[in-house]
């Protein structure tokens, strides 16, 4: 196990090689991007020698030759071995995995295959929320393999978050051989009928010359356009069957992300040109500009510097949605933090009041936005008679007027659609009555904790709050996971953010237990960072054998669990809404403390007010993965809070106005 933790170490420290050229038996083609200089990857003993299959050209009706190049360097390969040799090709160097029958073949390759860092999560749904957190951090896909049936039908949670979120991810699961298909065999499942919903596409790979292509064909769906989750099911026999013939050097090269569809014709960039020029004049008009910034800026390195440039260019406000966190500076006085459910009442405030609603990569979710017919109608009132409106820049045509009616709208990524709209913007030196406004309601309803029952009791939000000053002192930087429920929105709230892609969370389908897991991705993906899981009680429980992963490859984060003993989040709709009837929100919970110890990582607890910032401190300080646990009140309302069907406007600021006292 130490040999195996200090491998892995090593191999975080170093980029995992990933250059070199297969030593097949049979001639190989230069292929552009590959190193001159051959590596022996695979130990060839068992393999079969091909036949060399020389034609490079075909013969057309009319008698003509069709020539092409072809890559002779996967011939002699088993399928498996040429999966690993294609995620070479697509750069891939960590695979969060688990074995089983279907998938042998390729685990098989994989034994000889020095090209990628190996992650065994303790569930397959462990290994999927790890890529999540890997690609997340990385802007990378993560890369997932399994076995068929429940290897596979445990991936559906990861999947459908990252569809819902859209994350990349390129999940391969083994599938039983092409002839066993449909015949309910031993661990089949109809993967490509369950997964098609949480997908943005599938596929079974029938034939080993087909095994190339698909493979590319996922890297390229997975990335291009909103990225997302895409799987590709390996049959057994194809998976250990040996190719004999040459492929198609285009087919097995890596291909570019596919274009824009909105950039092919001079047509559409005409029509999107002049959308730009339309915004630009409503943002040029408007008196009470807001922004409503979503994950689509951070899909592109230069996103939240494009933002900063136009809010700055305008002087315009900036609230994220949960997914936009980080892509503004919450130093800036321009931003308002979080809209929404549990958003800063000044964000949902200034939207409402708003004559102008610019929504950048954001997708108008009821989280976000509250009622949608009551949702922004001053701008909604401005976009009728042109002085403002609703604008939305999105590259997902199905976002786009799904849940409201914008006046405006620019297809295609936010960033690039920015870059041609700030030049049109005018310079607005100060907004004095809108700012103002905004200042007034800042100091009117700041976002501040709630005050414990007792002062001996631990407030959860004053933890979040220092955890974040402590960890903006680092010289690294800090990027935090979460769970699902209370302690998501004050980590949201509290932590001042301002980096990109430093906050990952499970945000359109709040799937409790992608804390802990996606900490250990991201911590793969940037193993320089300070990575630390802010999770619930509850929410850790669904996840905690993977604290056994970071146990064994020593993946260095550091797990804050916020126990107040229940699952608050659903305890708070229970006080409000049913009456104070707790049912089945309560669980006895292990010593945390105890199982940390039994699976290998370091772990305390803090139960007393005078030890909060020592055992911070701890926490942030210890080396490799560690744990705290923290003892905080209960029955803490997370608030601002606006209820299901109420506008943005209606919230709840105070915990009296729930009708329950917290005793
Ligand atoms: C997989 C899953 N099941 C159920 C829920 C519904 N749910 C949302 S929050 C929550 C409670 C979370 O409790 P805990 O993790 O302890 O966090 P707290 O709210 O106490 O901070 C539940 C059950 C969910 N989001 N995900
Ligand atoms: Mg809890």
């Amino acid at each position: 196990m130490i040999a195996k933790k200090k491998k892995f170490q090593e191999s975080l420290k170093s980029p995992v090689q990933s250059s070199g050229l297969h030593t097949g038996l049979s001639k190989t083609v230069q292929i552009a991007d590959l190193s001159s200089k051959p590596a022996k990857v695979f130990e060839m003993k068992h393999r079969v020698v091909p036949v060399p299959l020389l034609e490079s050209s075909v013969s057309t009706k009319s008698g003509g030759k069709l020539e092409y190049a072809l890559d002779r360097s996967l011939m002699g390969m088993t399928g498996g071995q040429i999966l690993c040799e294609m995620l070479r090709r697509q750069k891939v160097d960590s695979i969060f995995g688990y074995p089983g029958g279907a998938i042998l073949p390729v685990f098989d390759a994989l034994h000889s295959c020095s090209h990628f860092r190996f992650v065994l999560p303790r569930h397959e749904q462990g290994a999927g929320h790890m890529a999540q957190g890997y690609a997340r951090t990385s802007r990378k896909p993560g890369v997932v393999l399994t076995t068929s049936g429940p290897g596979a039908t445990n991936l559906i949670t990861p999947l459908q978050d990252a569809l819902k979120d859209g994350t990349p991810l390129v999940v391969l699961t083994g599938e039983v051989p092409t002839y066993a298909m449909g015949t309910d065999a031993f661990q089949e499942a109809d993967v490509i009928g369950i997964t098609g919903p949480c997908t943005k596409w599938n596929t079974v790979v029938r034939d080993i010359r087909d095994l190339a292509t698909q493979i590319n064909d996922a890297f390229r769906i997975a990335m291009s356009g909103r990225p997302g989750p895409v799987l590709v099911a390996l049959p057994k026999d194809v998976t250990s069957a040996v190719l004999e013939a040459p492929a198609r050097l285009a087919s097995t090269q890596c291909l570019p992300k596919l274009d824009n569809p909105i950039l092919r014709s001079d047509a559409l960039k005409a029509n999107r040109s002049a959308s730009i020029k339309r915004c630009a004049d409503l943002i040029n008009k408007a008196q009470r500009p807001v922004i409503y910034a979503g994950n689509g800026v951070l899909s592109c390195a230069e996103g939240p510097k494009v933002l900063a440039q136009l809010a700055e260019t305008a002087c315009i406000p900036v609230a994220t949605s949960l997914l936009g966190i980080g892509c503004f500076d919450e130093h800036d006085p321009k931003s308002l933090q979080m809209l929404g459910m549990h958003g800063t009442a000044y964000a949902n405030k200034a939207i409402q009041a708003a004559d102008l609603v610019i929504a950048l990569g954001a997708r108008f979710d009821d989280r976000a936005i509250g009622d949608p017919d009551r949702f922004a109608p001053v701008a909604k009132a401005a976009g009728k008679d042109q002085r403002g409106g609703i604008i939305h820049f999105e590259i997902h045509p199905p976002h786009i007027n799904k849940a409201i009616q914008c006046n405006e709208f620019v297809r295609g990524d936010v960033t690039a659609s920015l870059t041609e709209l700030l030049p049109h913007v005018r310079k607005v030196e100060s907004r004095p009555q809108w700012m103002g406004q905004i200042s007034e309601w800042k100091k009117t309803f700041p976002i501040k904790p709630t005050p414990p029952k007792q002062v001996t009791k631990i407030s959860p939000e004053c933890v979040i709050m220092l955890l974040s000053d402590l960890t903006e002192k680092l010289s690294k930087r800090t990027i935090i996971t979460t769970g699902v429920g209370s302690h998501q929105m004050w980590a949201a709230q509290f932590f001042q953010w301002s980096v990109s892609r430093s906050l990952i969370t499970s945000g359109g389908l709040g799937t409790m237990g992608f804390g802990l897991p996606a900490a250990i991705g991201a911590q793969v993906a940037r193993p320089d960072a300070m990575v630390i899981d802010i999770d619930g009680d509850a929410s850790l429980s669904m996840s905690i054998q993977e604290m056994a992963v970071a146990a064994e490859l020593g993946i260095n984060i550091k797990i804050l669990v916020l126990n107040n003993n229940e699952q608050g989040m659903v305890t708070q709709w229970q006080a409000l809404d049913y009456d104070k009837r707790y049912s089945h929100t309560h669980q006895r919970n292990p010593d945390f403390v105890k199982v940390a110890d039994g699976m290998g990582i370091k772990a305390q607890r803090l139960d007393a007010v005078s030890d909060i910032a020592n055992k911070l401190e701890w926490l942030i300080r210890s080396e490799g993965p560690a744990l705290l646990e923290v003892k905080v009140d209960e029955k803490v309302p997370v608030l601002p809070w606006v209820t299901p069907g109420k506008a943005l406007d209606e919230m709840i600021i105070n915990a009296s106005q729930i009708g329950t006292t917290r005793n």
